[in-house]
């Protein structure tokens, strides 16, 4: 028997969705180059490609919403908001920007800029995709030093996004303390399957970027659900209230980039945060009013920086963040029961399903995740994304394709969106892929974008 979520919210408004037939899937498919990224929504059922600004907003929120205040400078919408992330975080400096890559356009070359060395490199646990193509963009080289425990997608591990800090400081040495611009810790670890970092092991990377007089980031997108994490697993932690650990978690950082279309559930938004390095927040300000706005709207509208203000409160509810995670482990287990291999445990914020192990006679660069979201896609009308070798993409310097150790289909969870009967359509659906799943073939490319190809990539199935 499955265990009965209790959800911490009643339905006040919704949005009719419209189920499609396989003859309309198959020709929009078609016309979208097999790339589920150009699909039209309204040939979507339902909407798994990310759990970023697809959050249902509460009800305060939207009350939010009303109360903005458009002044160009100085809004008041600003202020709370600043007050907010002040007492959450303790940062002294909070810059809003439009969302979570406005923050790395703004930080990652400032902090390039002060890198003593000539070969400027990024270390983290893993650095998501947008978050690699600012790092690269900008001259500098990103590296991931992941423990190997997350490879391991059928076993148990708690903390599958954790820093192998053995490789951490090998990767110091090797590329020279002077040349690393940061340490960037992503929790949880979007890239391994929302998967937490432990506070031993944020405390561990900190303690050995501070020896190295190494700045650290905390890519903040999943910041809650970490939390969450680690106060059910991590011994010390049980009586301890989602805003404390939060709070310890960023004792060990010195500025956060933040996705706010996350875990704060707006639509759009974002932060940056700077601890106490005023010469740092000068730089940074410098390059928000062009490439964002003003100092305080970084893009925003004032309605938008008081819904986030909320949410940020909102998020560290607890109840809410347990029916959350918990809906993710009711759609992974489902999954399991039908044999469907996946990331286990499953994380904070998707199931990622290991496609490698469904469709092991389709190599890597024929990209057997985004064949099996396109599968998913026409037997049902849900839409998945692929997190394997095409969002890899290719070596900068060499232009050979990277070889991604996982190859994910990644069923992503709005908040407070679907119900459980949904998250059954969704298991039914793919178990009856799974079950032709032989019969499955790969793509190749009809064009393929230099940066970032996998949101606007055309393929052909590989005949
Ligand atoms: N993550 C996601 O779906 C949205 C873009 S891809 C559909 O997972 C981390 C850990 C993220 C992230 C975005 C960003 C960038 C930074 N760090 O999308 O610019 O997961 O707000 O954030 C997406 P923005």
């Amino acid at each position: 028997m499955k265990k009965v979520l209790p959800p911490p919210f009643r339905i006040k408004m919704v949005e009719p969705i419209r189920m499609t037939t396989a003859e309309e899937r198959r020709e929009a498919l078609k016309t979208a180059g097999y790339n589920p990224f150009s699909l039209s929504s309204q040939d979507v059922y339902i909407d798994l490609l990310t759990d970023s600004g697809t959050g249902a907003m509460s009800d305060r929120q939207w009350a939010g919403l009303m109360m903005g205040d458009e002044s160009y400078a100085g809004s008041r919408n600003f202020q709370n908001l600043e007050r907010k992330a002040r007492e959450i975080f303790d940062y002294q400096y909070v810059i809003p920007v439009h969302q979570g890559r406005g923050a790395e356009q703004v930080l990652f070359p400032c902090l390039i800029e002060r890198v003593k060395g000539d070969k400027p490199v990024f270390i983290s646990n893993y650095h998501f995709d947008t978050t690699a193509a600012h790092v690269e963009l900008n001259g500098a080289k990103a590296i991931n030093t992941l423990t190997p425990m997350a490879m391991d997608t059928g076993s148990w591990y708690d903390w599958k996004g954790n820093f192998d800090l053995a490789a951490l400081e090998q990767v110091i040495e090797e590329n020279g303390a002077k040349n690393v611009a940061a340490i960037v810790i992503t929790v949880t670890c979007n890239s391994s399957g929302g998967q937490p970092v432990s506070m031993t092991n944020i405390r561990a990377a900190s303690e050995i970027a501070r020896l190295n007089k190494i700045p650290v980031v905390i890519d903040s997108a999943r910041y809650c659900e970490n939390a969450w994490f680690i106060k059910q697993r991590e011994k010390g932690y049980q009586d301890k209230s989602i805003k404390e650990i939060i709070a310890e978690m960023y004792s060990y950082g010195d500025m956060l980039t933040m996705s706010a279309k996350k875990d704060p559930m707006v639509n759009i938004g974002g932060l940056l945060c700077i601890r106490d390095d005023e010469e740092l927040l000068r730089a940074c300000q410098v390059r928000c009013v062009p490439m964002e706005g003003f100092i305080t709207y970084g893009g925003l509208a004032g309605r938008d920086m008081e819904a986030l203000a909320i949410g940020l409160e909102e998020a560290m509810d607890e109840g809410m963040l347990a029916y959350r995670i918990g809906q993710v482990e009711y759609l992974g287990e489902c999954l399991r029961e039908g044999g469907v291999p996946i990331q286990y445990p499953t994380g904070g914020h998707a199931v990622f399903v290991d496609a490698g192990k469904v469709l092991p006679h389709i190599p890597g660069d024929q990209f057997p995740a985004q064949s099996l979201a396109n599968e998913l896609y026409l037997e049902s009308g849900v839409r998945g994304v692929e997190i394997g070798s095409l969002l890899l993409g290719r070596d900068p310097k060499t232009g050979i394709q990277k070889t991604s150790s996982m190859e994910f289909l990644r069923l992503t969870i709005p908040r407070r969106v679907y119900t459980n009967d949904h998250m059954d359509y969704i298991a039914e659906s793919l178990i009856s892929v799974y079950q032709r799943r032989e019969s499955i073939k790969g793509l190749t490319f009809d064009y393929e974008p230099p940066v970032l190809r996998h949101f606007t990539a055309r393929l052909v199935p590989v005949l």
